[in-house]
């Protein structure tokens, strides 16, 4: 195939640092089966970047067979789609040093990710949290992505990552591809249930806030039922109804149904039935992808193979550009 007429490459990730939250799920994983057909895909379970916190050891190994289950749950077929853990391919750390030289500390400093992450982990601000996104961009560099898959609050890190692939671009001539985002408009970033001003995290302590993809049902309609709302009981969309709108947005990814029509189906029906309804949507859609996931975890030499093609075949795409990058820095051999 010619350069001109070779697929388009789509990479994304996501850290094994807690189990996935509907947030995950609607804001990135959802997704990323649609590029599955017409474009070359890496999907990867980021790894070094889940110890910028600290993790307990086996809870990260399983968290890792875990993530990679889950992409296949939500539709990723190992055959279509390059599945593959990050510590894998050693490339990622290898060009995470690389442009960390090439990454400003000031820029740096600006991350919000950062700044939010070192209030929550103030006994271990370590470098890594602080270069996080060097090494971000490190992984999508790698692979020469035109498109990226990522929730809104990573908007912040991928404009960084192009930043740092023009300045490189423009010291040594042409070597990385510019990404693009893709973020869905409609579910960009899903809300705390408990607080719905910030962003549902899997690392949050208070389970409450947060609905998982493996809640069985009676935890989805339990977490849903005690969501904040508002002491106003119209299901309307607006910015001063933070909690109201955030079970909307969920609603609405779940069922396909416009704003307009969920606050005309609710229209005088109050909270409670709401809630309900929100919750029995939110089961319904997970379920499927909670049986296949059973299904998959239970086999754990499968998962295995997958992520072992998976290194290889992200290998060699890693290799290439590496040997590239090395050339144009002056590095020998
Ligand atoms: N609440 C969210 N709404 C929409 N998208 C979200 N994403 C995360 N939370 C939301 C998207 O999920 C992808 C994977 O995220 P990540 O694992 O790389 O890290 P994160 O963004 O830091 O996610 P969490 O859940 O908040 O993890 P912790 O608690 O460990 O920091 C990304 O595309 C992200 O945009």
């Amino acid at each position: 195939m010619s350069e001109m007429t070779e697929k388009k490459t789509v990479f994304s990730g996501v850290q094994p640092s807690g189990n996935l939250t509907i947030g995950n799920y609607l804001g990135a994983i959802k997704n990323f089966s649609r590029f599955s057909e017409e474009y070359k895909t890496f999907y990867c379970v980021v790894d070094l970047h889940a110890i910028t916190v600290r993790q307990v050891p086996a809870e990260l190994r399983r968290r890792t067979y875990e993530t990679l289950a889950l992409y296949m749950a939500c539709g990723l077929d190992a055959d279509k789609n390059t599945l593959f853990v990050q510590s894998h391919v050693p490339q990622h750390a290898e060009l995470g040093w690389i442009l960390d030289c090439y990454t400003m500390f000031g820029e740096l400093s600006r991350m919000t990710q950062f700044k939010d992450k070192s209030a929550k982990h103030s006994q271990n601000i370590n470098a890594g949290l602080f270069t996080y996104p060097a090494l971000m961009a490190a992984d999508i560099l790698l692979y020469q992505t035109d498109i990226v898959p990522v929730g809104i609050d990573q908007k912040q890190h991928l404009e960084l990552a192009r930043d740092v692939a023009m300045r490189f671009n423009q010291i040594y001539s042409d070597t990385f591809r510019i990404p693009e985002g893709y973020i869905p408009t409609d579910t960009m970033k899903i809300m705390s249930l408990a607080e719905p001003t910030a962003k549902m995290s899997k690392s949050d302590p208070n389970q409450n806030a947060v609905v998982y993809i493996l809640d069985s049902k009676d935890d989805i309609m339990r977490k849903f039922k005690r969501a904040v709302t508002d002491s106003d009981s119209v299901v309307r969309y607006s910015e001063d109804k933070p909690g109201v709108s955030n079970l909307m947005t969920i609603y609405r990814a779940f069922t396909g149904k416009s704003l307009d029509e969920i606050e005309r189906e609710f229209d005088g029906r109050g909270y409670g039935e709401f809630k309900l309804a929100v919750g029995e949507a939110c089961a319904d859609g997970l379920a499927p992808v909670r049986a296949e996931f059973d299904r998959l975890i239970a086999d754990k030499a499968y998962l295995e193979a997958v992520m072992k093609k998976g290194a290889e075949d992200a290998y060699h795409t890693a290799r290439k550009t590496m040997s590239k990058v090395r050339r144009k820095i002056g590095f020998v051999g």
